[in-house]
């Protein structure tokens, strides 16, 4: 585990540290200072699945192990740290898909309520993507309403919840040869639900037990999430709340306000958000907030809530996940909304130092102490206006204890899959081609997705951006999703003028001629599956080979912490790419199940993990495997031509 010195490198972050001890609010950065990870559990090698242990099998350390003492290394029921590890690494990836997949299937629910008509207040806003969908998926469209069509296809995107046999709908989007591969291997996931119950049943007491086989199951659950529940839930927001195009908006604790409502939304499901961002627009609602002594309300959004509302509204960030108690300490928080997914239950503890309300809303995602007002999509616009209402009252007892950080800066977001084809394209010949060109050409190296989470055992916010300055200056175009896309966002890097200031000639030169910044936000964690999409294009477009795993990518989530990064982690891997995670790896406690994701994965899938705490040096294993694969493609000469061609350039310019 990296050693932290600095607690974050985002001065918004440490102001509102320092504010919470002068507070006496506790905040998960002081927690993670007095609470110890335990170093077994985070080697993988302890056993709590029955109850004849929990049985810890750790290596004794600092002596060479006799095969004897390696013999009896087992759990009560015999089972070997291997297997012990794999069981526990799988049922990470199991409940990453399981939470993406319950996202998904509300989503399709929520679709086909839509559709029906159920859901008064919510349309659907992106025809063309409803019309592409029903052509794929075999729907006939014919004179019918985009309604009758959407039942249709809500229906079958449902079905893919509880489907039994076959295969994932969505897998087809795959290229031709993945998709064999993964037949060959028999990990093509039949739905989502049974991988993940497979795999819940392979991973207890006495089934499963030969750490491989676990592992390769592991991927069919993980693709069950990448082209399955996760894909099902991006496609159908775009759908219903439109497709991200490029708009403009900030970033950082800087977004409040301090004479209006500050309503903080939080987690990851976008329905009530969205109808949070009409009511708060409502003249209505304003004219009661004014009649408080408010000048107005003022939306913002945390983790992936907040992507999901930047991206298609432009409501301001105002943190990532580290941030999400920080918000209160600024003591100009009338209520945090959350639904689920990544919310602390310390957030009750720290509101009640302030006069901040937590308001749950979703009935999977109760907390003790906070307000529950369950919202009902078949009454959004009432739900919302009802929930508004309270952090308008509350705006009375806001109290004199208030400091917001002066920090917020500028951000692009909203690079969906189909605006970067557009983009690089044109209207009339969107496609991937500039891109392909640009990287046979070799002003652009590769493509990197740089995605996940924020943790406190490393210092917030600064593997990211050690990380994602590499790649960059190395001619890498990154991609950028969750957390580590607002670590992006408040450090500057989202903005054309970046790619200057930040990259090296040749990725500045095309961002230059596109307008883009070096580092581009594709959205919420679901959204992940957008850059399969675009790594899908880059294949089908031609000229850098005929699989995922031939492409100059890799992958990385170098401040990773929930077991949806895992989940995602493995999907990429999955599919052929090379992921490399930072902080802490969970099986680094069996050096048979590392070896076997690190090595014997990329023999089966093209990709493999890899693990590296320090980002400088994760940046550096990226761009090795990116140039690996330029040189199997042929194309490493075009880089140093070019590169050369640049030198020259610059010899021309000074004389
Ligand atoms: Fe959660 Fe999605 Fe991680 Fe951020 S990046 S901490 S999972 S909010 Ni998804």
């Amino acid at each position: 585990m990296a050693e932290k010195e600095v607690k974050s490198i985002d001065p918004a972050t440490l102001e509102m540290i320092e504010k919470a001890a002068q507070d006496g609010a506790r905040v998960v950065f002081e927690r993670a200072g007095t609470t110890r990870a335990c170093p077994i559990g985070a080697e993988g090698n302890c056993c709590s699945i029955c109850a004849m242990g929990p049985c810890r099998v750790a290596a004794p350390k600092g002596k060479e192990e006799t095969a004897e003492e390696r013999r009896k290394r087992v759990g009560v029921c015999g089972a070997t740290p291997e297997t012990i590890s794999a069981r526990n690494f799988v049922r990470k990836i199991a409940a990453g898909t399981a939470s993406h997949g319950d996202h998904g299937r509300v989503m399709a629910r929520f679709f086909l309520a839509v559709a029906k008509g159920e859901a008064p207040g919510y349309q659907i806003k992106d025809e063309q993507k409803l019309l592409q969908l029903a052509l794929e998926l075999g729907v006939t469209i014919g004179d019918r309403s985009n309604e009758e069509i959407a039942v249709d296809v809500a229906q079958l995107l449902m079905n893919e919840f509880g489907k039994q046999e076959g295969e994932l709908l969505f897998l087809k989007r795959a290229p031709l040869k993945r998709q064999e591969l993964w037949r060959k291997l028999g990990i093509a996931p039949r739905g989502i639900d049974i991988e993940v119950a497979e795999a819940m049943h392979r991973t207890h007491m006495g089934t499963d037990q030969d750490y491989r086989d676990l592992l390769n199951n592991g991927t069919k659950v993980a693709l069950a999430d990448g082209w399955g529940g996760s894909m099902i839930a991006t496609d159908i927001q775009d759908v219903i709340f439109g497709t991200p195009a490029p708009l403009l908006s900030q970033i950082n604790l800087g977004v409040l306000k301090e004479d209006e409502v500050n309503i903080i939304v939080h987690g990851h499901e976008p329905q009530l958000a969205e109808m949070m961002a009409v009511a708060a627009n409502d003249p209505e609602m304003n004219k009661y907030a004014q009649s408080k002594g408010a000048k107005g309300i003022n939306l913002a959004g945390m983790c992936c809530t907040a992507n999901e509302m930047l991206m298609r509204h432009g409501v301001p960030i105002a943190g990532n996940f580290l941030q999400q108690e920080l918000v209160m300490v600024t003591g100009a928080v009338e209520i945090m909304v959350v639904d689920v997914q990544c919310i602390m239950q310390g957030l009750v503890d720290t509101a009640n130092c302030y006069h901040t309300k937590i308001i749950t809303t979703d009935p999977r995602a109760k907390i003790q102490g906070a307000t529950h007002m369950e919202f009902d999509e078949h009454h959004a616009m009432e739900s919302a206006k009802a929930i508004i209402k309270v952090a308008v009252d509350n705006f009375v007892n806001r109290g004199q204890n208030v400091r917001i950080p002066k920090y917020k800066t500028d951000m692009i977001a909203g690079f969906s899959h189909e605006t970067i084809n557009y983009l690089l394209g044109g209207m009339f010949r969107a496609s991937y081609r500039p891109l392909n060109d640009n990287i046979i050409n070799g002003r652009i190296r590769g493509v990197a997705g740089v995605v996940g989470c924020n943790n406190p055992r490393v210092t917030h916010d600064n593997a990211n951006l050690v990380m994602v300055k590499e790649l960059i200056k190395n001619d890498v175009l990154v991609l950028q999703t969750g957390c580590m896309a607002m670590a992006s966002g408040k450090a500057g890097l989202l903005v054309p003028e970046a790619a200057a200031e930040y990259a090296g000639e040749g990725l500045a030169s095309v961002c230059e001629t596109v307008g883009i910044p070096p580092v581009l936000h594709m959205g919420a964690c679901i959204d992940n599956t957008r850059i399969l999409m675009a790594a899908t294009a880059m294949v089908k477009d031609g000229g850098l080979g005929d699989d995922i795993s031939d492409l100059p990518v890799a992958g990385a989530a170098p401040e990773w912490m929930s077991e949806k990064a895992i989940a995602i982690g493995q999907y990429f891997v999955g599919s052929g790419v090379f992921t490399v995670f930072g902080v802490t790896w969970p099986t680094t406690g069996s050096k048979e199940v590392s070896d076997y994701l690190f090595k014997d994965f990329e023999e089966m899938y093209g990709g493999m993990w890899a693990f590296e705490p320090d980002p400088l040096k994760a940046a550096r294993l990226m761009i090795e495997h990116i140039d690996k694969k330029r040189k199997a493609l042929g194309i490493d000469k075009a880089r140093e031509r070019v590169l050369y061609d640049m030198e020259m350039r610059r010899e021309l310019d000074s004389v």
